[in-house]
Formats: structure tokens, C-alpha cells, sequence
């Protein structure tokens, strides 16, 4: 078992034996002597070996070793491992790697950096997406478990879609045909009124979109949350903007050296602007000259937006609301102020969607006709629609993409950069 991480070497008193285990990072053989950086999950060290050890080492060899801690203001750090013993744990078996990845920034392309995923992953820098990533899902998770939130986890083999028929991914499920889940929309709203009345999953979501883009993915993860008895759609963005503070917060001191790789200041305080989404679009009209379709802002002018709103408001967000009910699928709560508008919102950051959200039908009734005026058959929906016979609470909630948020904070390009083993139309591998 390992008991010391590379971090903690900074920790422990000079003269002290230490046993480290990890992956031969960079080789500098002088000779007599080696300075090698060994890597580790928490970081890089520099380890010195003498030829008397008669080790032949290769990049990013799996080693274990036994030294003294010194310093050495030349080395990173001022300090530096010098081993005593040395066993190579894991051999390599390659003529060369497919790329560089001790060199700073990794030069190949980013289509063969994921085709050799797992090699890419061991660039610190690159590795530090997936730390900031897994520090805002566990955010999202603290934050509501502070607010009596429950975590649930509901199917990805689902009968019917959620978000419209579209954009699904069909399996063969025995004699049936399923479909892989696009949201967990329906059983975030049936576990509330089940009586969890706050609920929360993080979880993969499927999408057959057939958009190769900077921004789609098409299997990503979903933070969804859906909570009861509120008031109106206002309440739900307050939650997310609550969460967006908590968030940067929490990545500031959790995440210092990933934000400080990816040379990210977040803000002290977010406030987030809420503007009607027809607004939105008379703003994008006289301000930039650009026309937006009827229901809709294009990625466009999302980022024309955006930018309207850092220089209005200095705020990299801006929510979204009233969206056309035409626009919106059938469990979205009509806005009866605003004739053929709903309660739903969307939160745009830095010039992305990154949330849709919302308040939903609670009303059995009411719900039963706005499925079936969208065309599909309410028999189909009864697995979903039942527990609206039983007295359903008013209720709301969104979800945020996890790779589109991750992407933002850290100022990556391409959304498949913020996907572990991303999934695209063209890509089902590693
Ligand atoms: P929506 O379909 O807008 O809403 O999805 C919510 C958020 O999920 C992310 N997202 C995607 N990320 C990467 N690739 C994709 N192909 C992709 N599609 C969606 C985006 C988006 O804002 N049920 C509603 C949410 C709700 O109302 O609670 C829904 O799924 O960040």
C-alpha cells in the first residue's frame, strides 16, 4: 500500500527516509547521476539516482522508491528525493509514446491526444480538468445536502422520452425497445412527489444529436436537481446562483493549484442578470444587428449576449427567462402573465448554455392536455403522469452539463477536453 503522496514530501522534516511510489515523469542522466522527476497523483518530485543503483529507466516506467528527503534550493521546490532503493513496479513496452506529455503543453492534436486517452491523462495540466470537474460535482452534492436535498439514482433505460422525440438513442430490451435516458426529468419530478420533495442526481444523460460541435457531447453527465412547494421559477434560480457562489468559493481553496494551471481568477461574487428571453433578442437586434429566430437565440448570439452583459453588468452569467412555450417541452409550467411564454429559464455563461431549468405542471389535468396538444399519446406517459393523480406539489428544478460548466470555469476550447472518454458521433473509443 502507498501511505506518502509526492504532496506530502514538502511536509516532512529534511533528513527523514521516505518511500514513494509513481511514474517516471522526466529523465536528466548526467552520468554518475540522474535527476528524474517521479509523478504521482498530487504532483512531481525530483528524485536523484546514482549510477551505482545500475537502473535503466524509461519514461513513465511505474516505480517505487526508498530515499532521504534533502533540500536543494535548484530543485523545484528546493527539494528533492535521494533514493537509496529502487524497484521498477511496471515495465513499458513501447518504441516511443505517442506524444510528449513532460513538456508543458502537449503538442499533438487534440483528436489523437483522445485517441490515446490514457497516455494524455498523466499531463498534470490535463489531469487537473478532472479534479476541478470532480470538485464541482461533489460542490453540487454538499451544497444540497445542506438544503435537505436526498440523492437519487434513476434508470438510463427508460421507455419513453423526456425532452421531446427526437435526439434518442434506441436499445433492443428483450422483445421491447427502450431508450437511453436524454434526462432524468421524469423521475427527478415523480421522486418529488413521491415525497422526497428535494431531490438531486448527478448522472449520464444520452443524446443522439447529430451535432459533431464544440459543444455537444453525445453521452454527457447531468447535475439535476428538482425541489417542491415553490413559488415560482425565481426561487430555482436563485438555488443555481447560490450554488454558483458556493462553487467558486469552494474551487478557490480546494482547486488553487488547477485554477492557478489554467491561469483562471474566479470572481468574488456572482450576480446573475435576469432578462426575458424576447428582450434578449431586442437587445441582440439594436445593439449588434442580429436577428434571432422566433423562439430561440443561436450560439451566436449567446456569445454577442454574453458579451453585452461583462460590459452592462460585469457578469460572466446571465439567466434566460420566459422561453415560448413552442419551444419548451410539455412539462413546462405556462407563464399565464405573459401569453404563450412559460416558467422556464436558461443560464448562459460565458457564451454557452450551461442550465435549462424551470417550473413544471403540477396539475394532473392540465399536464394530461399539454401532452396531448404537443401530439403525443398520454397513455404512453402514464408511468409518469400516475403520481399527478395523487396530489402533486408545485415544483421546479434544473440541470447544469457538467463538461459545458467545467469547460467555462477553466477556459477549455472544446467541450470533449472536459469529458473523461468523451463519446461523439465519431468516437466510441477509448
Ligand atoms: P436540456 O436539454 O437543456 O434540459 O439539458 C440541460 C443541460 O445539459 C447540457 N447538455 C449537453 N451537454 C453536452 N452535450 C449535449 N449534447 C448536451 N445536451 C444538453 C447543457 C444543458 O443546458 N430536463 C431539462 C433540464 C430541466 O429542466 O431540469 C434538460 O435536460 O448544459
Amino acid at each position: 500500500m502507498k501511505d506518502i503522496y509526492v504532496a506530502d514530501v514538502v511536509g516532512i522534516e529534511d533528513g527523514t527516509e521516505v518511500e514513494l511510489k509513481g511514474w517516471v515523469h522526466k529523465i536528466y542522466d548526467l552520468g554518475k547521476i540522474s535527476f528524474v522527476k517521479l509523478r504521482d497523483k498530487t504532483g512531481i518530485i525530483q528524485i536523484v539516482i546514482d549510477e551505482s543503483l545500475n537502473v535503466k529507466l524509461r519514461l513513465e516506467m511505474c516505480i517505487e522508491i526508498k530515499g532521504k528527503k534533502v533540500k536543494n534550493e535548484k530543485a523545484p521546490e528546493g527539494i528533492e528525493v535521494q533514493v537509496e532503493e529502487l524497484n521498477i513496479l511496471g515495465k513499458t513496452y513501447y518504441d516511443k509514446l505517442p506524444f510528449a506529455i513532460n513538456a508543458g503543453k502537449i503538442k499533438a492534436g487534440l483528436e489523437t491526444q483522445l485517441d490515446h486517452r490514457t497516455i494524455s491523462l498523466r499531463a498534470p495540466k490535463i489531469a487537473a480538468v478532472f479534479s476541478v470537474q470532480e470538485k464541482i460535482a461533489y460542490a453540487f452534492k454538499d451544497y444540497l445536502r445542506a438544503r435537505k436535498f436526498t440523492e437519487v439514482y434513476t434508470p438510463k433505460i427508460i421507455a419513453a422520452g423526456t425532452e421531446g422525440g427526437s435526439e434518442m438513442f434506441t436499445v433492443d430490451y428483450f422483445e421491447h425497445r427502450a431508450f437511453l435516458a436524454q434526462s432524468p426529468q421524469f423521475y427527478k419530478q415523480m421522486m418529488v412527489g413521491s415525497g422526497f420533495e428535494r431531490i438531486f442526481e448527478v448522472g449520464h444523460a444520452y443524446r443522439a444529436e447529430l451535432h459533431n460541435t464544440y459543444r455537444h457531447l453525445n453521452e454527457y453527465v447531468s447535475l439535476d436537481l428538482e425541489m417542491a412547494f415553490i413559488e415560482d421559477e425565481f426561487e430555482i434560480m436563485d438555488l443555481e446562483e447560490g450554488y454558483i457562489n458556493y462553487l467558486f468559493k469552494y474551487l478557490k481553496i480546494e482547486c488553487e493549484r488547477e485554477l492557478k494551471l489554467y491561469d483562471i481568477v474566479l470572481p468574488e461574487k456572482v450576480e446573475i442578470p435576469r432578462i426575458p428571453l424576447a428582450e434578449a433578442q431586442g437587445i441582440l437586434l439594436e445593439v449588434y444587428g442580429k436577428r434571432s429566430s422566433k423562439a430561440d437565440i443561436d450560439g451566436e448570439g449567446e456569445k454577442l449576449l454574453c458579451q453585452y452583459i461583462k460590459e452592462k453588468y460585469n457578469s460572466d452569467f446571465v439567466f434566460l427567462t420566459k422561453y415560448p412555450a413552442s419551444k419548451r417541452p410539455m412539462y413546462t409550467m405556462p407563464d399565464d402573465k405573459v401569453a404563450g411564454t412559460t416558467k422556464s429559464f436558461d443560464l448562459i455563461y460565458k457564451g454557452l448554455e450551461i442550465t435549462t431549468g424551470g417550473q413544471r405542471i403540477h396539475d394532473y389535468e392540465k399536464l394530461i392536455a399539454n401532452i396531448a396538444r404537443m401530439g403525443f399519446k398520454t397513455e404512453e406517459f402514464e408511468f409518469y403522469t400516475e403520481n399527478f393523480r395523487y396530489g402533486m406539489p408545485p415544483h421546479g428544478g434544473f440541470a447544469i452539463g457538467l463538461e459545458r460548466l467545467t469547460m467555462k470555469i477553466l477556459g477549455l476550447e472544446n467541450i470533449r477536453e472536459a469529458a473523461l472518454l468523451p463519446r461523439d458521433m465519431k468516437r466510441m473509443t477509448p
